[in-house]
C-alpha cells in the first residue's frame, strides 16, 4: 500500500464514522447484453439524495462543494494545483475526486497537467487487490452535476468482469496485433475512441514529456471519436475558464482512464426514458435508483441505453 492509498483509507474510515460522508449501500447484479457483462448497481436509498437539478447547473451559480473542500473530506493537496477529496455521496468505498484548487469550468478540456496528475493518482492508489478507474463527465449531456473541474477515481477489483469495458479492451488487444491507437471496439454500437497509454515502470521518474504524451493521446482520441460528427478540437477554444456554469453549446463527452488506456464517448443527451448515465455507465456499470429503473434497464437493454445517449458508430 502506498502512502496515498493508506491515507485515503484512513480519511475515509474517519469521515464515515463521523458522519462526514454518506456511503449508500447497493446491490450489484450482472446482465449480459451483446457480449458485454454489465453491472447494474441498485441503490434505492440514493433516490433520497439531494440532487442538483442539472438544468439549473447550466443556468445558475450553484453551491460549490469543492471551493473550499470540506476539510474532513480532504485527503491531500496534489502538486500545486489540485486537491484530492473524498466523494461525499459515494456508492463505492474510497471514491475520490481530483479537483482543481482554483475554479476552472468543467467544460475546459483536460490538459497535460490534469492527465499526468490523474495518472500519478491512479498509480499511487493501486493496491495488490485493486486497480483504479478515473472518469470525467464533461458537458451538460454527460451526467455532470458540478461545473467546477474535477475528475473522479474509484477502486475496481482486479477480477474478470469487475470493469466490463476493460474486459472488452483486453479481448480486442488479444485479437489485434499490433493494435492501432486510437481504435474503436466492434462490440460498442456508438461512436467512441480508445487510446493506449505507454506502460511506464512505476519506479521510474516521469516528467513533463510524459504529460505532453498523455495530452497528445487525449487529443487523438477526441479527434477520432468526434471527427465523424463534425466536431473538432477548436470547438472548445471559446470555453471561458472561469465561466460559472456549463454551456449547452459546448460538446459533451464521457471520459474514462486506467493506467493502460483511455476511452472517450461523445454524448448526445443526458438521459433516456428518465435513465441518466455518467462516464461510469460507459465502463459497463449502470446505476438504478428504483425498482422501476431496474425494470426499464432490463426491458430496454443497457447497450441500447448507452447507444441512445451517444452518437451512432
Ligand atoms: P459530477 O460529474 O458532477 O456528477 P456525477 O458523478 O454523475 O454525480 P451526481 O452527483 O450527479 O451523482 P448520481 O446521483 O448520478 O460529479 C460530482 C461529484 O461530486 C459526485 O461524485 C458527487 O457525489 C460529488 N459531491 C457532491 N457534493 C459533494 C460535496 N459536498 N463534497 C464532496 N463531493 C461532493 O450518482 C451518485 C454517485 O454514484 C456519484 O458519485 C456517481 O459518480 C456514482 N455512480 C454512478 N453510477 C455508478 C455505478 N454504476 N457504480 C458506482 N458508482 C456510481
Amino acid at each position: 500500500m502506498t502512502n496515498l492509498s493508506s491515507r485515503v483509507s484512513a480519511v475515509f474510515n474517519k469521515a464515515l464514522s463521523n458522519g462526514d460522508l454518506i456511503f449508500t449501500e447497493s446491490i450489484v447484479r450482472h446482465l449480459e447484453d451483446r457480449g458485454m457483462k454489465f453491472q447494474i448497481r441498485f441503490a434505492p436509498a440514493l433516490a433520497k439524495k439531494p440532487s442538483l437539478n442539472k438544468e439549473k447547473a447550466a443556468s445558475a451559480r450553484p453551491f460549490n462543494p469543492f471551493l473550499p473542500p470540506d476539510p474532513n473530506l480532504l485527503i491531500a493537496e496534489v502538486g500545486q494545483h489540485y486537491n484530492l477529496v473524498l466523494n461525499k455521496f459515494c456508492l463505492v468505498r474510497e471514491h475520490v475526486l481530483l479537483c482543481t484548487k482554483a475554479f476552472v469550468n468543467q467544460n475546459i478540456l483536460l490538459d497535460g497537467s490534469d492527465l499526468f496528475t490523474l495518472w500519478k493518482c491512479l498509480t499511487d492508489l493501486e493496491t495488490e487487490d485493486t486497480m483504479s478507474l478515473a472518469f470525467y463527465n464533461a458537458g451538460v449531456n454527460s451526467g455532470a452535476s458540478q461545473p467546477h473541474k474535477h475528475c473522479q477515481i474509484i477502486p475496481v477489483e482486479r477480477n474478470l468482469s469487475a470493469l466490463p469495458i476493460d474486459d472488452a479492451i483486453q479481448d480486442y488487444l488479444k485479437s489485434s496485433h499490433p493494435p492501432q491507437s486510437p481504435f474503436q471496439l466492434n462490440i460498442l454500437p456508438f461512436r467512441h475512441g480508445v487510446g493506449l497509454l505507454p506502460q511506464i515502470d512505476t519506479g521510474s521518474s516521469v516528467d513533463g514529456t510524459f504529460a505532453n504524451e498523455l495530452a497528445h493521446i487525449f487529443h487523438s482520441v477526441i479527434e477520432s471519436a468526434f471527427e465523424p460528427i463534425g466536431v473538432t478540437l477548436s470547438s472548445w477554444d471559446d470555453v471561458e475558464r472561469e465561466a460559472p456554469t456549463l454551456s449547452p453549446s459546448t460538446p459533451s463527452f464521457n471520459f474514462l482512464m486506467t493506467r493502460k488506456w483511455m476511452l472517450l464517448v461523445p454524448r448526445r443527451s443526458d438521459s433516456y426514458e428518465g435513465i441518466s448515465i455518467n462516464s461510469v455507465g460507459y465502463g459497463g456499470m449502470l446505476l438504478s435508483k428504483s425498482a422501476e429503473e431496474i425494470e426499464k434497464v432490463e426491458r430496454i437493454g443497457p447497450m441500447n441505453i448507452l447507444k441512445e445517449l451517444a452518437f451512432p458508430a
